[in-house]
């Protein structure tokens, strides 16, 4: 008998990207159930962390994106593997998965706070299907919050230029490891693949200076598929 499997997402978020993405690697089918505009207060009810993604699998819930990535693979072991089996590799793919989910991550929230066309993109996304005045109470929301998490993590005190020249070195180095192979990770694609472009495809769908910065790598643009 087949599971239920239902993913709690904000369609915005690169977390629930890097489920989604993961899931369709597995070939594993799902449900998604969106928290858009003033619905997202529902979410934080799903799990004590209060944040999404979280994955239901015939009612048993599982939050955190790289949590729910090592359950896929315990209990679909006869699916593709997001892990690679080889520990050295192994090892490697999740230092990348942590890299992307706790230093990449604010990348993508700095240059989506810092640019008014990227902002009101990750907006109208993140409302869409709900009534038109929670747009205007979701932004300023939004962006203070994403402002506050920036200031307390570091990112949003430092330089626009110094931030930038940081993210070009981050970039320079997925360029290199994806030169060998075209993978991040062996010969294979893997968790590592996942949760990094789980995070650039979202700087390429909000912020188009970044987007065009990221474009400007061709195997990270073979990589993307961009
Ligand atoms: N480490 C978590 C991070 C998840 C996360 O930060 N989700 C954000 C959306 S991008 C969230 O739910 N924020 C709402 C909140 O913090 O209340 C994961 O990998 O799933």
């Amino acid at each position: 008998m087949s599971s239920a499997v239902v993913l709690h997402q904000f369609e915005i978020s690169p977390f629930c990207q890097k489920v989604a993405m993961a899931l369709k690697f597995k070939g594993i089918e799902y449900s998604t159930v969106d928290y858009n505009g003033l619905q997202a207060a529902k979410a934080q009810k799903l799990s004590k962390a209060g944040k999404l993604p979280v994955l239901d699998i015939d009612g048993m819930c599982i939050q955190d994106s790289t949590r729910i990535a090592r359950y896929l693979d315990d209990a679909y072991p006869d699916r593709p593997a997001l892990y690679p089996k080889d520990l050295s590799q192994r090892v490697l793919a999740e230092l990348w998965e942590d890299w992307a989910d706790e230093l990449l991550y604010w990348y993508e929230v700095y240059f989506r706070v810092n640019d008014a066309a990227a902002l009101d993109e990750a907006v109208a996304i993140s409302v869409q299907g709900r009534p038109a005045h929670e747009r205007y109470i979701a932004k300023p929301l939004l962006k203070a919050a994403l402002k506050s998490q920036l200031y307390f993590q570091g990112l949003g005190r430092m330089a626009a230029a110094d931030v930038e020249a940081e993210f070009h070195r981050h970039l320079d180095r997925i360029e290199h490891a994806l030169e060998p192979s075209g993978w991040l990770v062996g010969e294979h694609k893997c968790i590592a693949d996942i949760a990094v472009a789980a995070q650039l495809s979202e700087i390429v769908r909000t912020s188009r200076p970044m987007g065009a910065v990221i474009r400007a790598r061709p195997a990270i643009v073979r990589w993307l598929g961009l």
